[in-house]
């Protein structure tokens, strides 16, 4: 071979960096691959199972998986002792399946407990002793289903209040702030090579909870606990300012040597949808992907559901909605077109 089509050929094997890349990606997936993070979504387990056009878009778009209901306590032991990991384990397939890596949720939160434990301890029925008995092995036996084939767990949910204050949970309320370094030693027990996340809302623009959050990990650490990753929720909504600092803040937890990963992002609105406010909202996307792939660290873009036909907003906020990237139809909105045009900044 001549050395010039030598010269060409190395040129042309050479992989270009991410921001080089000519061409808009053709959907989510490209784009992940394109940027080198990893783009995920929230599954309902039901529409997974019962909704063809739902799967197709799922499995064709998404490279990172989480279970919005499916491995919550509540779901997997409604009674105690008695195990029911047919939809966690579907999610798992599923995603094995589709070359889809999984976070786990989430292993310690205050919500969707089963009742059983709930009125157990208010009744006085569960001691405290045994409480942090049944914390460590609700934690040893989920992680350890799913070892090696979860990458990453949210450990705690929700542990501070936005005053700053760590929340008043069953968990800190009778175990006290120890439950949490706890559950992160009989997770990280439970599967050594999972990362292992601390994981909020809010997390965005509130200074109080910023601050407590970030103590809380240097305490950790300074203890020897294992603790990788900081998840930001991202439950954004256009009638506010999008959180501006948002990059800046990722930066400070990076900086404590964690991973980041918007865990939950939709941007939602006051109904009804308009021309307008979808401009908006796509906008809010863009910026949620360009702060993070702004900051190094920063591996991971889940969206909480990505059809407006399976969302937990309208359930939750009178007269608001429409905060996922498809319409109900499935039909791409201006967001997701926003998010594939994306430029990791330089
Ligand atoms: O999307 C979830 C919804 O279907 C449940 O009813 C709700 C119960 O609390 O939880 C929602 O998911 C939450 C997530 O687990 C933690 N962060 C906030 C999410 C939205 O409420």
């Amino acid at each position: 071979m001549k050395p010039l089509i030598i010269a060409l050929a190395l040129i042309l094997a050479a992989p270009l960096p991410a921001y080089a890349h000519p061409r808009t990606p053709r959907d989510l997936r490209e784009l992940a691959h394109q940027q080198g993070i990893r783009i995920g979504t929230a599954v309902d387990l039901a529409a997974l199972r019962g909704e063809a056009d739902y799967r197709t878009v799922l499995n064709r778009e998404f490279t990172h998986v989480t279970a919005e209901n499916a491995m919550k306590w509540e779901s997997v032991e409604p009674e105690r002792g008695v195990f029911i990991w047919r939809d966690a384990d579907a999610l798992v397939e599923n995603a094995r399946r589709n070359r889809q890596r999984v976070r786990g949720h989430t292993l310690v939160w205050h919500n969707q407990l089963p009742a059983w434990l709930t009125t157990g301890v208010a009744e006085g029925k569960i001691d405290d002793r045994e409480l942090r008995d049944i914390l460590r092995d609700h934690i040893t036996t989920q992680v350890r289903r799913y070892k090696g084939k979860i990458r990453a767990w949210d450990v705690v949910n929700e542990v501070v209040e936005e005053d700053g204050t760590l929340r008043q949970s069953l968990w800190l309320t009778h175990l006290g702030p120890g439950y949490i370094a706890d559950a992160f030693r009989w997770a990280h027990r439970a599967d050594p090579q999972a990362k292992l996340f601390i994981n909020d809302y809010n997390l965005e623009w509130n200074a109080p909870k910023i601050e407590t959050t970030l103590s809380i990990v240097k305490d950790l650490q300074a203890r020897g606990v294992p603790i990788h990753g900081i998840g930001f929720q991202g439950h954004l909504g256009i009638q506010y300012d999008y959180p501006g600092d948002w990059a800046n803040v990722m930066r400070r937890f990076a900086d404590l040597g964690l991973e980041i990963a918007v865990t939950e992002l939709d941007v939602r609105m006051v109904l009804p949808v308009t021309e307008e406010k979808l401009a908006t909202q796509a906008d809010y996307y863009r910026r949620a992907l360009t702060d993070c792939l702004s900051v190094e660290a920063c591996r991971e873009l889940t969206v909480w559901g990505f059809t407006d036909r399976h969302s937990w907003v309208p359930g939750w906020f009178d007269g608001e909605g429409a905060a996922c990237l498809l319409d109900e139809n499935l039909a791409p909105k201006p967001a997701y077109r926003a998010l594939l045009s994306v430029k990791r900044p330089r």
